[in-house]
């Protein structure tokens, strides 16, 4: 069982078009959730580097498909947030056909890591994700992120509601409590990318 070094994360390169991706094979993991909902401040904690990934005070202004490279055959992708309420409808809805687009036609991904905002989970798009992931037979981790917000009585609310919504779906994902801010649930979370890393190795070797 290899354990993935995530210190080593770098950023390879960013695509505004799917058709322009040529980077192929390996493990790819997609990191999807409303703007705002701390994308790349998971990112970060992940790879435990400050500045990996630019994150600004204006949601929405990642607006291309980034790729960092964990190792040669494992990559986290942030993709731009959807549900930008300032952005205009027309230029929200170019970005979300591209973000599903991705994600049902890239073969490449193994995992979708669906951040929510612990306070605000399952919202309308976070479903719709869902069903994209569900339907390719993909695996969901969903993290609840921002849980340094909420008292820990909250949070085990919070977290019981979104278990409740996805119990019959629990066969193909897990849900974890998680705060960029205060390191909460870092190292589950990289246990469970590095399972799949692991099969991905046994199955190519
Ligand atoms: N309290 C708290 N705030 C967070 C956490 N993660 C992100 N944020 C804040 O939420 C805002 C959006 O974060 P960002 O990573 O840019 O989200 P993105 O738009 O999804 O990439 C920023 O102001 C972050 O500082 C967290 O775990 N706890
Ligand atoms: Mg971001």
């Amino acid at each position: 069982m290899i354990a993935l070094n995530y210190n080593k994360t770098f950023f390879l390169k960013s695509y505004a078009k799917m058709t322009d991706i040529e980077i192929k094979d390996g493990v790819e993991i997609a990191f999807i959730g409303y703007s705002n909902s701390g994308k790349s401040s998971v990112i970060n904690a992940l790879t435990n580097q400050k500045k990996l990934v630019r994150f600004s005070k204006t949601p929405g202004r990642t607006q291309l498909i980034n790729f960092f490279e964990v190792c040669s055959d494992f990559r986290m992708v942030d993709l731009p947030g959807y549900g930008y309420a300032k952005a205009p409808i027309f230029i929200q809805s170019k970005w979300q056909k591209i973000i599903y687009n991705y994600l049902k036609n890239r073969n490449e991904i193994k995992v979708f890591v669906l951040i929510m905002d612990i306070r605000h989970p399952l919202k309308k798009l976070d479903k719709k994700i869902i069903d994209i992931a569900l339907n390719k037979k993909v695996f969901i981790l969903i993290l609840l992120n921002k849980c340094d917000k909420l008292k820990m009585a909250q949070c085990q609310k919070q977290f019981k509601i979104v278990y409740e919504q996805l119990r019959l779906f629990l066969h193909s994902m897990e849900i974890l409590l998680f705060s960029s801010y205060k390191k909460i649930g870092i190292q589950k979370c990289q246990l469970i990318l590095n399972n799949f890393y692991n099969l991905y190795i046994t199955k190519h070797q």
